[in-house]
């Protein structure tokens, strides 16, 4: 073994000298190739199904000459996973599958996914480099609020942080106020949840007369969902803590593909174990540096379910140049749709995380929102239902008129088409413990 191969797997203890954060590109590429091929031949002898694919495509594991060559391998869609439900792309025995997690898709059955002892090992060295690169350390107290179970979350940073030595309070999601309880009375310094979670967290906290900011907590480390700058800056006001994006997904590892470092520009992907594309989600034609498309991942270490160019469904672009933080590991902007979450309104095409933006433009309005979708007599109606801050609300109706003005314009600014604006109190749309419904879709429901 060489010395690029003989690298960390991520199965011995953090050390954060040894971090491959900082690898030169040129031996980050030769380590990526090395694994890319094992991890090619891992899934041509044990599965069946990236087998067939490659003969299809006449390649094979050794046609893998350059890094360049993973483009002529096959995509694996979230089909697939369905199509071979439960364990069909598993390429490990069970005796040596130490972990299921699945997650639940928005039909049907799950996805299974599946981890031996080396791959709970990646995933928690991703998780320490994660939280490390947040600017978390040994001694934070982290209030873990991701769910626990079958989503990667909870255990995902669970490992993370005890890896990396902080204390961790093993919480989960919902009940609120004992989590506002636990935060003020254990000293939390960290948090980790959905975004909308947080946002929720910190407004019940305020009616019950905590102040988070008087609170030691600096740090959160959010993710599961997209999010747009502007819930940033409302989260980070509120609270006056420094928000992190965090990005990750079952079908690679759960929660620890990419993240924020403190500059706050882009999230730095863990290259060293998932090697990330740009495709056009259309033609599924790889996309040069810089420009937007659908992100495909191939993971280079996982041994259990080894996952050959992923199709994510998420978009965003690879961004050129090196970070002022060191890391050579390349960013990606953050992900504010998916292929998947566009809405078709009177042909007009709307994204959630562009009704998110204009809603935010508008003082007054809280981050709290639903996009209900209904047809009337063959027309398409969209629906904005946003909460007003207790200010606005308690002001005279003319008030609330010229906010309610406000708010279409600059949604038919953005969306191109005029919304029904709807103010609604604070409190009025249901929160989630998770991940946040903004999309109610009555178009195709029959009455
Ligand atoms: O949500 C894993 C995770 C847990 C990530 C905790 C971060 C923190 P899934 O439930 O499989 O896994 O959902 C994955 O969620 O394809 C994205 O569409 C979306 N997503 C995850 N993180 C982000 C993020 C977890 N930071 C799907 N920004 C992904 C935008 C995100 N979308």
């Amino acid at each position: 073994m060489n010395t690029v191969t003989a690298l960390s797997t991520g199965a011995a203890p953090f050390q954060p000298e040894s971090a491959p954060d900082y690898l030169p590109a040129a031996i980050l590429r030769e380590l990526q190739l090395g694994r890319l091929r094992s991890i090619v031949e891992r899934a041509w002898s044990a599965v069946p199904l990236h087998r067939s694919r490659m003969k299809e495509r006449g390649i094979e594991p050794g046609d893998l000459q350059s890094l360049e060559d993973i483009a002529a391998l096959p995509f694996t869609t979230k089909a697939d996973l369905r199509d071979t439900y439960p364990f069909g792309l598993f390429a490990s025995p069970m005796q040596d599958i130490v972990r299921l997690h699945a997650s639940s898709g928005t039909t049907g059955k799950p996805i299974v996914v599946a981890y031996t002892r080396e791959d709970v090992d990646v995933w928690t060295s991703v998780m320490v480099r994660s939280f490390a690169t947040c600017g978390l350390h040994a001694g934070d107290i982290v209030q873990n609020a991701y769910g626990y179970g079958l989503f990667t979350g909870g255990l995902g940073a669970h490992y993370g942080a005890e890896g990396l030595g902080a204390t961790v309070i093993p919480i989960s999601g919902g009940n609120t106020d004992r989590q506002i309880m636990v935060m003020r009375d254990f000293g939390v310094t960290a948090i980790c949840s959905t975004p909308s979670y947080f946002l929720h967290l910190v407004e019940r906290a305020g009616q019950l007369g905590v102040d988070i900011r008087a609170l030691p907590l600096r740090a959160g480390v959010f993710g599961a969902e997209p999010w747009t700058a502007s819930m940033r800056k409302r989260i980070e006001s509120a609270s006056g803590i420094q928000a992190f994006d965090i990005y990750g997904l079952s079908e690679i590892i759960g929660p620890g593909v990419a993240v924020e470092c403190p500059h706050q520009d882009g999230l730095h992907i863990f290259e060293d174990h998932f090697y990330p594309e740009i495709v056009d989600p259309e033609t599924g034609r790889a996309l040069p540096e810089g420009e937007e498309g659908e992100l495909v991942l191939t993971t280079l270490s996982k041994l259990a379910m080894p996952m050959i160019r992923y199709r994510t469904r998420d978009i965003t672009a690879l961004m050129p140049g090196v970070c002022p933080c060191g890391r050579s590991l390349r960013r990606m902007r953050r992900i504010g749709r998916r292929s998947d979450d566009m809405l078709i309104v009177r042909g007009v095409n709307v994204f959630p995380s562009q009704v998110e933006a204009a809603l935010l433009e508008v003082e007054g309005t809280l981050p709290h929102y639903q996009i209900i979708l209904t047809c009337e007599q063959g027309l398409d109606q969209i629906e904005v239902q946003v909460e007003v801050t207790p200010e606005m609300f308690s002001d005279q109706i003319g008030v609330l008129e010229r906010l309610n003005q406000r708010i279409s314009d600059s949604l038919e600014h953005v969306l191109g088409i005029r919304a029904q604006v709807t103010l609604v109190e604070p409190l009025t749309i249901q929160r989630s413990e998770g991940k946040a419904r903004r999309v109610i879709d009555r178009r195709t429901v029959q009455p």
